[in-house]
Formats: C-alpha cells, sequence, structure tokens
C-alpha cells in the first residue's frame, strides 16, 4: 500500500457545503477520493496544456454521401497514423456515420487532427475527449 499523507485544510463553512453537496451528487462517499480526484483533475489538465502524451477519443458524425468524404477523412487519419491506435465505425441510419477514433500521443498532434477532421465540410459534429496515460498519476 502507497504511504498516505495527512493535512488540515481551512475553508470556508459555505465553500465546504458546496463541496459536500457535490461529493454527494457525483457519488463519492468521503471528501478525501474527492479531493484526491480534483488533484488528478488538475494535473491531467496540466499534461494536456503542456502537449505530453495523452489518450483520448475522437468522435465525429458525418453524411457518408458526401462528394469526397471518405477520402479526405481517410486522408488525414493516414497523415496521422502515429496517433491513432484503434478506430470504429458505425453507420448510424441511411445517411449517418459515426466514427470514434482512439488516439494516444502528444496532446498538441491530437488537438491538431481533432481540428482537422472537424473542419471538413460535412462533418456535422466532432468531439475530442482527452484523459491521460495514467503513467505519471498516482
Ligand atoms: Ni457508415
Amino acid at each position: 500500500m502507497k504511504e498516505l499523507s495527512r493535512f488540515g485544510v481551512s475553508i470556508e463553512k459555505g465553500l465546504l457545503e458546496q463541496f459536500d453537496v457535490l461529493l454527494k451528487d457525483r457519488n463519492y462517499t468521503n471528501r478525501s477520493e474527492a479531493l484526491r480526484d480534483l488533484i488528478r483533475k488538475e494535473l491531467i489538465q496540466k499534461q494536456w496544456e503542456e502537449g505530453k502524451e495523452i489518450v483520448g477519443a475522437i468522435t465525429f458524425v458525418y453524411d457518408h454521401h458526401r462528394r469526397d468524404m471518405i477520402g479526405k477523412i481517410t486522408e488525414i487519419q493516414h497523415n496521422f497514423h502515429d496517433l491513432i491506435i484503434s478506430a470504429m465505425h458505425v453507420h448510424l441510419d441511411h445517411n449517418n456515420c459515426v466514427e470514434i477514433i482512439a488516439v494516444k500521443g502528444s496532446s498538441s498532434k491530437v488537438v491538431e487532427l481533432s481540428n482537422m477532421l472537424r473542419a471538413i465540410k460535412g462533418v456535422k459534429h466532432c468531439t475530442l475527449s482527452m484523459s491521460s496515460t495514467g503513467k505519471e498519476i498516482i
């Protein structure tokens, strides 16, 4: 088991009450785990800002009937092949497709790939969800 440190925190009463309400909403059973997660969230956010290696998912919806659509999407993904670890394509209905691409690499390259896919004419919506490789996070 990892060594634990204990520390005291001074906090305004009202802020702590708001924190406790948030914890209950998020299903935390104690403040310690919630605080650890807040710290991890900030550390991971810092990794994103510094262009460190991250893992993430790019999800985008498009109408596959548009001219050159598939060609453009394929070409961009080949240009970033070193970032893409897995891809899933789902035919949503007669017109619409969704692709979910799992990525691993520098956050700045992942953002660049996501922005290029989003900017393709015919892509209706594109989201990037970034997480951590977990390596530097305890
Ligand atoms: Ni499809």
